[in-house]
């Protein structure tokens, strides 16, 4: 996809990656090289990782992928069986949160960080539609390191839609995507680089 693929005309309107049932809009690299590099670096070095855990058909699965968890406050987030606990934005991250509320027009109160150190590590079909996110409130994903495939699955068809998330891009999600569609992350065999994706997100 190239930068001209993104809006639908003239207006600069971003084209809806779904079919159906979801708003999926892709802004392509909002950051320059440079910056994308800098913030990368600064994730990983500064953010507090720790291996995800997740209750998967009764059993506790400790993932390879890490994760970190910011918000306004310290607040609470429950998925697959855990609840987690936020830690206060860094500056670096609040900047960035700003510059992404700026690009998608919301406001986002916390931030779901993943980090992918190989291609074996990626994230399974699921949905993010937890009772403590705001329902039908946007998602808006940074994607910063190896560039990776993205797929959303529709929950009744079947249909599937894949792009490419590039160092430094980013990718919401609104409206009924969560309700109607999974998205993955796919593992991969290729020799990527380590990947980071800033997921903020709106809870209530
Ligand atoms: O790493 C990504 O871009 C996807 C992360 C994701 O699916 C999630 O945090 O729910």
């Amino acid at each position: 996809m190239t930068s001209t693929d993104l809006f639908e005309n003239d207006d600069m309107k971003l084209i809806n990656l779904l079919p159906r049932d979801g708003v999926v809009h892709y802004h392509g690299k909002i950051l320059d090289a440079v910056t994308a590099d800098r913030s990368l670096d600064k994730c990983i070095s500064e953010l507090r990782w720790e291996h995800d855990r997740a209750f998967i058909y009764g059993k506790e699965i400790v993932t390879k992928r890490k994760m970190a968890w910011y918000a306004d406050a310290p607040v609470s987030y429950t998925y697959s069986g855990y609840t987690k606990v936020a830690l206060v934005w860094p500056d670096f991250l609040r900047e960035i949160k700003q510059l992404v509320e700026s690009h998608s027009g919301d406001v986002f109160n916390s931030c779901l960080c993943n980090f992918y150190s190989a291609g074996e590590e990626g994230m399974s079909w699921h949905s993010d539609a937890e009772k403590d996110l705001v329902e039908n409130g946007s998602i808006a994903a940074l994607s910063l390191g190896g560039e990776r495939k993205f797929s959303f699955k529709h929950k009744q068809t079947g249909e599937t839609v894949s792009l490419t998330l590039e160092h430094g891009s980013l990718l919401i999600m609104k409206g009924t995507t969560q309700k109607n569609w999974l998205h993955s992350l796919p593992k991969t065999k290729k020799n990527v680089e380590p990947r980071v994706s800033l997921t903020f997100r709106q809870m209530c």
